[in-house]
């Protein structure tokens, strides 16, 4: 088979996999964003299609005011087990842990049973042979747990330290396979000395036995196109076939390298080896997908709002209250209305979806004779660019930690316009030089385009922001009532890197 690696390109973290007969589900933490949780659903591990999103409703996921925008949902574990679905994550802002079911992975999902007695992020569920539920967290800490009530049985534990003395040992994951319980973690932080490590014993609760080729996977210290590889999932395939999903990223540009679409998901083969697991090569083979249809999601490239539903794939910051999106005010568009918040806090009303491609090219027409928003590239609340419409005016803002400056404004008649952002990765020369260049404008009707700004991509990036997120592009409304046609995604070439 044929990789094309990233196979969930753009700001898909830590994922986790389970397979039911023919069918894998695979599921991301989302952080910030709502609704939370996107659920995806394949048939070979690498052409997925996002089913919906766990957590969709506030009743399952509450994103309170004052949090990050990298608080939220973290890493969640997706199983099936008794004929259901399980999820198991984190809101490190809310209440900690938190159990939900499902018979559809599409949903809908549980409300929440909260697992007041699980500390710490990344818990995984396993079960063993007696029906017994292993819940194991970061650190690498374990617990007994029913499920179905959520209540701890005995108190957490700590059953391995990761290996030769790592920083944080997390992401684990309990499989019994063969005669062998393995713990499967990540550690060396998310950073670029990210990797995976694993250790197997008798028992789900060990003791256990480090792998002596630990760490099986990381690419640290090496010039791989491909970095920060870890958290990762195992799966086994219908014909006995094992696989790997983990997370990496892109880095570009000189040096220390910037990457801008967050930590993606990626999938390698794996063998067995004096009941070891092996991994193999983690390579990128680009291939050109199907355009403008993503490779990775099933997302649609384009949007002409002329359906109730609005795909899963549009994701807001914090809630998307439904008197404050709609699709139903004017026929066939999306209207937006401010709320108090504005792009530089978490209440703001913007709509996006996933930068999945280095090279990109968002549109969207839009009609702000009544407000003013427009068209942003966000990798979180600090870090922004936007392409700004109010009547009479076109500005190009740019928000880069404590700055925020209009970089360039234009004089426009009152109409509807088409708002443009490109990415265009960077074939570095100097050593400083960026990942990509951010060009915003607008395109006249004749399809030319006026680039008020062309931008450093390194100020999108999460070197330069931090945190755990990637770009996410999408449509905003800072002030009144804001109308959008439609939007448009590409990626002109229709690569995946
Ligand atoms: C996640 C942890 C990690 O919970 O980053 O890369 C944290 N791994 O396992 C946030 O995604």
């Amino acid at each position: 088979m044929t990789i094309a690696n990233p196979v969930l390109p753009g700001f898909h973290p830590d994922p986790s996999v389970c397979r039911v007969g023919d069918d894998y589900y695979l599921a991301c933490s989302s952080f910030e964003y709502f609704p939370g949780v996107p659920v995806f659903h394949s048939r070979d591990l690498v052409h997925w299609t996002q089913l919906g999103n766990a957590l969709d409703r506030p009743s399952q996921l509450r994103l309170p005011p004052g949090m990050s925008s990298s608080g939220g949902i973290y890493a969640p574990t997706l199983r099936h087990h008794d004929d259901r679905f399980w999820l198991i994550t984190t809101n490190v802002h809310d209440r900690g842990n938190a159990l939900y079911t499902a018979t559809d992975p599409a949903g809908p999902w549980s409300d929440p049973i909260r697992l007041p007695g699980v500390p710490g992020i990344d818990p995984d569920l396993a079960w063993d042979a007696n029906g017994d539920c292993w819940c194991t967290t970061a650190g690498i800490n374990q617990v007994r747990l029913d499920p179905y009530t959520g209540r701890t049985i005995g108190s957490p534990y700590r059953i391995w330290s990761g290996s030769l003395g790592a920083k944080a040992p997390e992401a684990p994951h309990l499989y019994r396979i063969g005669d062998y319980w393995y713990l499967l973690i990540a550690e060396g932080g998310t950073e670029r000395c990210h990797s995976v490590a694993i250790a197997r014993g008798r028992t789900p609760a060990g003791p256990f036995e480090p792998c002596p080729a630990n760490p099986i996977l990381t690419h640290r210290g090496t010039d791989h196109p491909i970095q920060n590889t870890g958290h990762a999932d195992l799966v086994q395939a219908p014909d006995g076939s094992w696989w790997m999903v983990l997370l990496a990223t892109r880095p570009g540009g000189g040096t220390p390298g910037w990457h801008v679409l967050g930590r993606e998901t990626f999938l390698v083969p794996v063998s067995w080896v004096d009941d070891w697991p092996v991994m193999g090569d983690l390579s990128t083979v680009v291939r050109t997908p199907p355009w403008p249809l993503h490779p990775g999601t099933g997302t649609p490239g384009r949007d002409d709002f002329d359906r109730a539903e609005l795909h899963p794939s549009w994701i807001s910051v914090r809630h998307r209250p439904a008197e404050r999106c709609t699709t139903k005010e004017r026929d066939g568009w999306l209207t937006l209305h401010a709320g108090p918040g504005t792009l530089d806090d978490l209440d703001v009303t913007f709509l996006g979806r996933r930068q999945q491609h280095l090279s990109c090219r968002a549109r969207a027409r839009i009609d702000a004779t009544e407000g003013r928003g427009g068209l942003a590239v966000r990798l979180d609340d600090r870090h922004h660019y936007e392409v700004e419409v109010t009547a009479g005016r076109v500005e190009v803002r740019a928000r880069i930690g404590p700055l925020d400056v209009a970089v360039a404004a234009l004089d426009l008649p009152a109409a509807p316009v088409v708002l443009r952002i490109e990415t265009v990765p960077t074939e570095p020369r100097d050593p400083r030089d960026g990942p990509d260049t951010v060009s915003l404008g607008i395109e006249r009707p004749d399809g030319t385009c006026t680039v008020l700004a062309a931008l450093d991509g390194r100020y999108l990036s999460s070197e330069v922001a931090g945190g755990f997120t990637g770009r996410v592009i999408g449509m905003y409304a800072a002030a009144g009532t804001v109308h959008f046609d439609w939007f448009d995604y590409a990626s002109p070439d229709g690569a995946t890197r």
